[in-house]
């Protein structure tokens, strides 16, 4: 009897755990369903890349011998139990379906009925490619009150030995944070990003995206990503050269007109499996060692993936479903139109989702800072929001959008993730940019009729939350400072933000 080994959109590595199963006899599909393309508006950036990737992955296999299924989007299946069916219909002598289990806790729910609906055994294998299962995070969080990232990271620096000297880090510090928030100098050039020209199987999918997703955000012919994992690699070196060394220090810099700054975009790329996490570290720890990069930039890089990547991942599973539901604030405003078209007279805003309409990306710092902290002071709700980041960007999995949605950027969850709301006033995007001196609103101002925005929402969030708040000693200065105020600036601070909110869709 043979055994069908089912591979996730998501799950495009040769070395993924059901394939490391496989066996003489054994058969693999890969299926582009309803269903996954639909779940929510996701970029047509995002499904191009899938597609794409899925299609080239399976002429991967097949090089190596394989017996694959592919069914393309054409045949329109609604389901990846409907492909499986599909399969089994041909194929009498399959007696066992088996997978990587899924990214997401709505697929896993669903996989977990599967059994039972085909009469068969479906075996489900952990997913090893991420460097901490889920059970050791559960080790790492039972009986903690908090589950900080930085702790978790120092064991995760450990466990690897990633840019470690002994027991003890390398440079005698575990975080080079402080010497990463650096705003950009004007006459400083940006290196050009990666790009890949399409090929035949790409230009195909190109075609069926824009004609079947033409409602979705974004333009399938703008597409320029990798989408197997050789071009993946040569993209991420094309950084490690290029952009890595500088990456560090302008980590949360922003500029009108460079979506990617220094950043090395490959979260898309890790995300669905055409890099690997262990080796991107590792590339990264060798260029620190072959002195290329300073070791705050490789010290900052190797944190984002094997502490933060690592961390969301850990803190999904552990808290899901619940997770998904929460709302701290209580907050209910719809998400304003122009999350989805751009037409906003607030520059911040206009250029991340500028960004994120073009290359179905936008740096950190956009996501937290600019979206994220006007959805969180004017009161989003953190539904529609996280359906929103789930939607537009092409390396969003709920596993890694939902904590940074509803724990990073929107402290729905009341303070899980982070120790205190990321909330910030015109004066941070400021400071870490150059959008306010070509914005339409007046950064210095927070009353007057051309004030921006960002201001009196601050104030107005603070204020309308003090009883949730007050009592976060890291926020105690900023309550001082809201308190020195006198009652009618005050006053005027609240109007003013609730005048803004009435009419937000007009901003
Ligand atoms: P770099 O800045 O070059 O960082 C290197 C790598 O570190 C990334 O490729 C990524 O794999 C990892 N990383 C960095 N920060 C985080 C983080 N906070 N959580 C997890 N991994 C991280 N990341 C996603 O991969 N998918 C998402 O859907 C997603 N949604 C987000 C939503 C919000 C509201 C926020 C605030 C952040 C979100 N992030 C998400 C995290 C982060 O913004 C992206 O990983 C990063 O911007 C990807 O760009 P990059 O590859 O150039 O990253
Ligand atoms: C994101 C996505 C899309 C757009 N389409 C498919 C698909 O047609 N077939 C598939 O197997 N996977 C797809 N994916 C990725 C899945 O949604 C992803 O595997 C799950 O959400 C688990 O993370
Ligand atoms: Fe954004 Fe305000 Fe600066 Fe305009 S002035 S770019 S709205 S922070």
């Amino acid at each position: 009897m043979s055994r069908l080994i089912l591979v996730l959109g998501d799950q495009l590595s040769l070395s993924l755990s059901s394939l490391r199963q496989r066996v003489d006899g054994d058969c693999v599909l890969l299926a582009e369903v309803q269903q996954e393309a639909g779940y929510v508006p996701h970029h047509q950036l995002k499904i191009v890349l899938l597609f794409s990737a899925m299609r080239h992955f399976a002429a991967a296999l097949r090089l190596q011998q394989m017996d694959v299924y592919y069914i393309d989007y054409q045949q329109k299946v609604q389901s990846l139990l409907a492909a499986i069916k599909q399969v089994l219909a041909e194929r009498p002598d399959i007696s066992e379906v088996m997978l990587t289990e899924s990214g997401e806790y709505r697929l896993q729910q669903d996989i977990a009925s599967w059994s039972s609906q085909l009469g068969l055994a479906v075996t489900v294998l952990p997913d090893d490619r991420f460097i901490c299962s889920r059970a050791q995070f559960a080790q790492w969080a039972s009986g903690r009150k908090q589950y900080r990232m930085e702790f978790f990271y120092r064991e995760m620096r450990r466990y690897t030995g990633l840019l470690m000297d002994g027991d003890q880090p390398v440079g005698g510090q575990w975080n080079f944070d402080a010497e990463n928030r650096q705003s950009l100098p004007a006459d400083l050039a940006v290196p050009a990003p990666f790009r890949v020209v399409p090929d035949a199987i790409t230009s195909e999918v190109i075609q069926l995206v824009a004609s079947e997703f033409s409602s979705h955000i974004g333009d399938a012919t703008a597409f320029c990503y990798a989408v197997t994992s050789k071009d993946a690699r040569t993209a991420f070196l094309h950084f490690v050269e290029h952009h890595l060394p500088l990456f560090g220090a302008y980590q949360d810099a922003m500029k009108v007109g460079e979506p990617f700054v220094f950043h090395s975009v490959a979260s898309a790329y890790i995300n669905c499996g055409l890099l690997d996490a262990r080796w991107v570290c590792q590339q990264v720890e060798q260029a620190y060692q072959q002195g290329k990069v300073p070791l705050a930039a490789a010290e900052g890089f190797i944190r984002q993936i094997i502490g933060w990547r690592e961390y969301v991942r850990g803190l999904y599973w552990l808290l899901m479903p619940d997770y998904a539901t929460g709302n701290f604030f209580n907050a209910k405003r719809p998400l304003p139109w122009f999350y989805w078209t751009g037409e906003t007279k607030m520059r911040c805003l206009h250029e991340a989702i500028e960004h994120t309409k073009q290359h179905a990306y936008s740096h950190h710092i956009q996501r937290l800072m600019i979206t994220g902290n006007f959805a969180l002071l004017a009161g989003l709700s953190p539904h529609a929001v996280h359906q929103w980041y789930l939607a537009v960007y092409a390396d969003a999995y709920e596993w890694v959008e939902l904590p940074n949605t509803m724990g990073m950027a929107l402290f729905a969850d009341g303070g899980v993730l982070a120790s205190k709301p990321y909330a910030a006033s015109g004066n941070y995007i400021h400071k870490m940019s150059n959008y306010c001196r070509h914005c339409h609103y007046q950064v210095k101002e927070t009353l007057a009729g051309n004030a921006c925005p960002f201001n009196a929402l601050y104030w107005d969030f603070l204020a309308r939350h003090e009883a949730l708040l007050a009592g976060n000693p890291r926020l105690a200065l900023t309550y001082k400072n809201w308190h020195r105020k006198a009652d009618a600036e005050q006053q005027a601070i609240r109007a003013k933000a609730a005048e803004l909110l009435i009419h937000v869709e007009q901003l």
